[in-house]
């Protein structure tokens, strides 16, 4: 494969030029937008200000007005139409994912796919936002709920799913009646305005029902993210980030009563048991610790192995860490990517630097400078054995880190995944039957997801997507997540010519 010859900062800006982002983002002074594959500023951004932001509210709640009134079904063919703008800017798009995210382009694109999966989603959900016909205990009386818009979503994203995380979000909100003000990770807010630009077209090609202000984007720091907890016209805020950030957030938004869909940390396990396919399992778990560099929420970060295949599984495991292709993420040959920042390398250094302290035995994790210099952060993911579950291995750290234990009962096993804060995703490799499905009983995996033979990170679309305990307990995406961003409302219409009240109260004047 011949190296990629383009510089980083000449292939975005290519991209974004493409993609079809207007010159009046940009600003040279302004906040500065970096690509990890080598540190550098592709661009200064124009920053939206404080009153920028508050008209961008008052926009948005106007919008509400009109936009609740228009069909789901309709509004599924804006939905419908952002998907075609999504599948023809494919390419583009995930390339710009990788320049600014850093994950390899397979990635890259699989992340646009993802948007694209979550918008055919919707526009059928657009068909399908029922609610019950409930049974009622009076004569000539009929009960039932109706699901309405909601009002003003306000999403906050991460940079490590920088578009698909705000696509779940918008796709749902869109058909549900809600306009979309989001506020992306000041490290990946390119990608944030080019899937802008498209939006806008579909937005121009839908036509007038489409009220200005459905659509919003704010670029900044964290003042911006405040700005939309705190406003009390905000009906809705989807954050992801880490338990730090949720930890702020949830409380100033439940003193208001918003809703929330809350994507927070996770320190996901899987468990290889005696009977476990080890081939798969392998395959399975390298995708899982490894891939997107460690930092997907749902990355795989411990490992659980029993003690009858510990010897065999571990010495393949380390022998994949010893040899996976890092580097330069637009190559097709690589797998590993750049961490998204230096701070995330020192991050993971310290992590590892305790996990010796109480122990363990880390194979790999070194910075490697020569890749691309000091500014940008390339690792060698690490493996560290541990003698039981203590220390960094409790919590996440947000770098590729696999903390590997052996086990001797799956009762013993299921105790220790679960015995973590976070409660995300998880999965176990057998070919037992009890062992599976103890496993994903009510007494087994505390997550949101629970996985047999697949890693615990990749999922699709169609699930509701979220976890427990301090990963905040929102579900988006699929199934019914619809609903969060709606509001219900019972109906019970009396068409008879009494009036019996329910639990046979009389009130008779
Ligand atoms: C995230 O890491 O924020 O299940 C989302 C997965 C992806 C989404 C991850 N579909 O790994």
């Amino acid at each position: 494969m011949a190296p990629t010859v383009l510089s980083v900062r000449d292939d975005a800006l290519a991209v974004l030029e493409r993609l079809g982002v207007p010159d009046t983002v940009f600003s040279e002074d302004g906040m500065p937008a970096r690509s990890p594959i080598d540190g550098g500023v592709v661009a200064g951004l124009r920053e939206t200000t404080r009153a920028e932001a508050e008209a961008a509210v008052g926009r948005a709640a106007e919008a509400f007005l009109a936009w609740r009134r228009v069909p789901g079904p309709r509004r599924g063919e804006l939905v419908r139409l952002l998907g075609e703008e999504l599948r023809a800017a494919k390419d583009d798009l995930g390339r710009l994912v990788t320049l600014e995210a850093g994950k390899i382009l397979s990635e890259g694109l699989g992340e646009v796919q993802e948007m694209i999966d979550i918008c055919d989603f919707a526009v059928g959900l657009s068909r399908q936002l029922h609610g019950l016909t409930i049974a009622t205990e009076r004569p000539d009386h009929r009960m039932m709920e109706v699901w309405h818009p909601l009002g003003i979503c306000g999403v906050i994203t991460a940079f490590n799913f920088p578009v698909a995380v705000w696509s779940w979000n918008a796709a749902l909100a869109l058909v549900c009646g809600d306009p979309v003000i989001w506020k992306p990770s000041e490290k990946t807010p390119l990608t944030a305005l080019a899937v802008q630009a498209l939006a806008g077209r579909a937005l121009a090609r839908f036509g007038a029902d489409a009220p200005a202000g459905l659509l919003q984007v704010l670029i900044g720091g964290r003042a911006l993210g405040e700005r939309l907890v705190e406003d009390e016209r905000v009906a809705l805020v989807s954050a992801t980030g880490s338990t730090a950030m949720g930890r702020q957030v949830a409380p100033r938004l439940a003193q208001r009563f918003a809703r929330t869909i809350l994507e927070l940390g996770g320190n996901n396990a899987a468990i290889v048991a005696p009977s476990a396919d080890l081939d798969l399992a392998l395959r399975a778990i390298a995708f899982s610790a490894m891939g997107t560099a460690g930092q997907r929420c749902t990355t795989l970060r411990r490992l659980f192995v029993h003690e009858s295949v510990y010897d065999v599984l571990v010495p393949r495991l380390k022998a994949a860490y010893g040899t996976v292709r890092i580097g330069d993420p637009r190559d097709p040959a690589t797998l590993v990517g750049p961490l998204i920042d230096t701070a995330a390398a020192d991050g993971m250094a310290r992590a590892l630097d305790e996990a010796r302290a109480i122990g363990g035995t880390v194979h790999g994790g070194e910075r490697l400078r020569d890749i691309r210099g000091e500014a940008a952060a390339y690792v060698r993911p690490a493996l560290a054995e541990m003698p039981e579950q203590a220390g960094p291995m409790r919590r996440e750290t947000f770098a590729p880190i696999l903390y590997v234990t052996r086990y001797r009962t799956l009762e013993e096993a299921v105790a220790a995944q679960n015995a973590v804060a976070a409660g995300l995703s998880s999965s176990i490799f057998t070919r037992d039957l009890g062992e599976a499905e103890t496993f994903l009983s009510a007494a087994g995996s505390d997550c949101g997801i629970a996985n047999v033979n697949i890693g615990p990170s990749g999922a699709e679309i169609g699930g509701a997507f979220g976890g427990e305990k301090e990963t905040g307990g929102g579900r988006e995406a699929g199934s019914d997540a619809w609903k969060a961003y709606m509001r219900r409302a019972t109906n019970t219409i009396n068409y008879g010519r009494t009036l019996p009240l329910a639990q046979g109260v009389s009130f008779d004047l």
